[in-house]
C-alpha cells in the first residue's frame, strides 16, 4: 500500500479520469441534470443560484461568448471579485472550451499588460471600471466585458465538448526569472485533483463551503469552486474575508467546510467567537505554512483540528493530512491519491509526478526545461523532509519566494521596479517573519539620499499590486554578499543586518 492509499475510504479506488468525464463541465453537468432544483452557489447580493440556473445561464452566456467569435482554445482573461455572475461567466467560458486566465484583482495596469502580452487573450471579463479602461488602453480592440456578459444572446454553441487534454486554465505564477509565467492546466489535471480531494476529504453533496478565498487563485478556484461543482455540493461566496462574518455564518448557513490561508486562521483563532469553528465538519489550511503553534491554538480555542495540505498553481493539490488518522501539526501530510513524490538533491527538493501535474508553461520552452527533470518529474522549488510514517514537511524553499497572507511575492519582480528609481543604488527584497502575515515584504536598500517608505509606496502605484509593496525599508551602507558577489538574503531575512 502506498502512502497516498491511506487517504482512501475503505474499499475506494482512485480513478484519475473521474469516471471518464471529457472535461470539467461535463463532470459538473451530471449533478445539474440529476437535481436541477438543488442549491449550488450563494451570491453575497442575490442569494442562491440553483444547479439548473447554473446550467441554463451558463449555456446562454456561452452563446454570447460564441457570438463574439470566440471558439475552443481561445484565451479569456478574468479579473473580478467573487459573485454568481463571475461563476456563471467562468462556467460558460469553460463550456465553450475557452482557456480562462484568472488574474488577481489587486493587479495594476503593468501586471495586467504583462499577462495580456504573454497570453494573447481574445476577450476579457472585468468588474472594475478603472481596470476595464486600462485594458482598453493596453489592448485596443480587445472585447472587455462585465461579469454578467451583457451581450445579445447568440445561437446555441456546442457545449462541454473539449477533450481532457485541452487546456482549461492558465494560472500566472513567477519564479526566479522575474516576470510571471502562465502554468497551463488541462481539464484532466483539474479533474484528477478534484477526484483526489473528493476521496481524501470525504467531500459529498451534503457539504456546504464558506468560500471567502478569492476565485482567482487555485485555492479558491481550483480547490474551493471546482470541488463544490464536482461534488454537487454548495458554496457560500464572500467578497473578502471577515473573521466575525465567517464565525457567525457557520451556524446560520449550515456550513460544513471552511478553507483558508494561515492569516485567516490567525484572525479566526484570536476572535472571541472562535468556538464556532467546532461546528464545521472540516477546516483546511493551505497556500502557506501553518505554524504548529497556531495549529495548536486553534484546537485549544475551538476543539477543531485543522487539516493542513500543500499544493501549487502548477500541480493543484499534492499532499494532505489525513481525514481519518492523525493530522500532524507542522507537516503537510501524505501524498494525495495519484500523486508520486520524491526528495532529490541536497538540500532535498520535493519533486512530483501525477495526473494533476501540468505539462508546462505557456510558450516557455526555456522555463519548462528548467522546471522538469530529464525523467519527467516537476521540481517544486520547495525543500522537504519525510518522516518514517510518510508525513511530508516543507522545511524551506530553493526558490526565492515570499508568501504574505497566502499571496506569492517574487523578490526579483519588486527589486526590478525599485532599481528603476535613481536614488536606489542597490536593493534586496526579502520576507521577514510576521505573526499575522506569515512573512512580510521588506527591502534593504543602499540609497544616495534618504527615501521615505510612504513616498516609495505611493510611487510604486501602477507598477506593483499593493500586497507586493515593501512594508519596511531598511537603509544599509552595503548589502552583504558572498565571495561570488551574491547577496546573502538568508542573513537579511533573519534580521542579522538590520540597521541600528
Ligand atoms: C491584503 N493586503 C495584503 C495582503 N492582502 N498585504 C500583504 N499580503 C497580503 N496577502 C493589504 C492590502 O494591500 C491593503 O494594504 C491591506 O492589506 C488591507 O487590504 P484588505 O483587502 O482589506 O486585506 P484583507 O482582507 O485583510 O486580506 C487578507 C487576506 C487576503 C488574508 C484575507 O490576503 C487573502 O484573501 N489571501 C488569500 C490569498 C489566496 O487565495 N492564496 C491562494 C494562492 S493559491 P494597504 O496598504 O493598501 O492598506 C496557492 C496554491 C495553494 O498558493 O497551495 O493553495
Ligand atoms: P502558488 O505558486 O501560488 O501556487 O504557491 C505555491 C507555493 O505555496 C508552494 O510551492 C509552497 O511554497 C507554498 N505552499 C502551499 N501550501 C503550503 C503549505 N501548506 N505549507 C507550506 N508552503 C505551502
Amino acid at each position: 500500500m502506498s502512502a497516498s492509499d491511506l487517504h482512501l475510504p475503505a474499499g475506494a479506488r482512485f480513478d484519475p479520469t473521474a469516471g471518464g468525464a471529457a472535461c470539467l463541465t461535463a463532470a459538473w453537468a451530471r449533478h445539474w441534470r440529476a437535481h436541477p432544483d438543488a442549491k449550488a452557489i450563494h451570491d453575497p447580493d442575490h442569494g442562491w443560484l440553483s444547479r439548473g440556473d447554473l446550467d441554463r445561464e451558463s449555456a446562454t452566456r456561452a452563446g454570447r461568448l460564441a457570438s463574439l467569435g470566440l471558439a475552443a482554445g481561445d484565451r479569456v482573461l478574468l479579473s473580478a471579485e467573487s459573485s454568481a455572475d463571475l461563476v456563471i461567466g467562468y462556467v460558460a467560458a469553460l463550456r465553450l472550451g475557452l482557456v480562462v486566465i484568472p488574474t488577481n484583482t489587486a493587479y495594476g495596469p503593468r501586471e495586467l499588460e504583462h499577462v495580456v502580452t504573454d497570453a494573447g487573450p481574445r476577450a476579457a471579463i472585468v468588474d472594475d471600471p478603472d481596470k476595464r479602461a486600462a485594458l482598453e488602453r493596453i489592448a485596443p480592440g480587445l472585447p472587455v466585458l462585465t461579469p454578467a456578459l451583457e451581450l445579445p444572446d447568440g445561437p446555441a454553441p456546442r457545449l462541454d465538448a473539449v477533450t481532457p487534454e485541452s487546456a482549461a486554465l492558465i494560472g500566472y505564477t513567477s519564479g526566479t526569472t522575474g516576470r510571471p509565467k502562465g502554468a497551463v492546466l488541462s481539464h484532466a489535471n483539474c479533474l484528477a485533483s478534484a477526484e483526489g480531494l473528493r476521496l481524501a476529504w470525504r467531500w459529498t453533496e451534503a457539504d456546504r463551503l464558506l468560500l471567502a478565498l478569492p476565485l482567482f487563485h487555485m485555492h479558491g478556484l481550483g480547490v474551493g469552486l471546482h470541488g463544490t461543482l464536482y461534488n454537487g455540493a454548495t458554496a457560500v461566496l464572500y467578497r473578502g474575508f471577515r473573521a466575525d462574518e465567517i464565525l457567525s455564518e457557520i451556524e446560520a448557513r449550515g456550513a460544513t467546510l471552511f478553507f483558508g490561508v494561515p492569516t485567516m486562521y490567525h484572525r479566526l483563532a484570536s476572535h472571541p467567537a472562535a468556538k464556532a469553528l467546532a461546528k464545521l465538519r472540516l477546516c483546511v489550511s493551505g497556500s502557506a505554512p501553518l505554524p504548529a503553534s497556531l495549529h495548536e491554538e486553534i484546537e485549544g480555542v475551538s476543539g477543531q483540528r485543522v487539516l493542513e495540505r500543500y499544493g501549487m498553481t502548477e500541480t493543484l493539490m499534492l499532499v494532505s493530512n489525513p481525514h481519518d488518522g492523525e493530522r500532524r501539526a507542522g507537516t503537510v501530510g501524505l501524498p494525495l491519491p495519484g500523486v508520486e513524490l520524491r526528495l532529490e538533491g541536497a538540500p532535498p527538493e520535493i519533486q512530483v509526478r501525477g495526473p494533476n501535474v501540468f505539462d508546462g508553461y505557456w510558450e516557455r520552452p526555456d522555463a519548462n526545461a528548467e522546471a522538469f527533470t530529464d525523467d519527467g518529474w516537476f521540481r517544486t522549488g520547495d525543500l522537504g523532509a519525510i518522516d518514517e510514517e510518510g508525513y511530508v514537511s516543507i522545511v524551506g524553499r530553493a526558490k526565492e519566494l515570499i508568501i504574505s497572507g497566502g499571496y506569492n511575492v517574487y523578490p526579483r519582480e519588486i527589486e526590478d521596479v525599485l532599481r528603476t528609481r535613481p536614488e536606489i543604488e542597490d536593493v534586496a527584497v526579502v520576507g521577514e517573519a510576521d505573526p499575522e502575515w506569515g512573512e512580510r515584504v521588506v527591502a534593504y536598500a543602499v540609497t544616495t539620499e534618504p527615501v521615505a517608505l510612504e513616498d516609495l509606496r505611493a510611487e510604486l502605484g501602477d507598477a506593483l499590486a499593493p500586497f507586493k509593496h515593501p512594508r519596511a525599508l531598511y537603509p544599509v551602507d552595503a548589502l552583504p554578499r558572498n565571495a561570488l558577489g551574491k547577496v546573502q538574503k538568508h542573513r537579511l531575512a533573519k534580521g542579522e543586518v538590520l540597521p541600528d
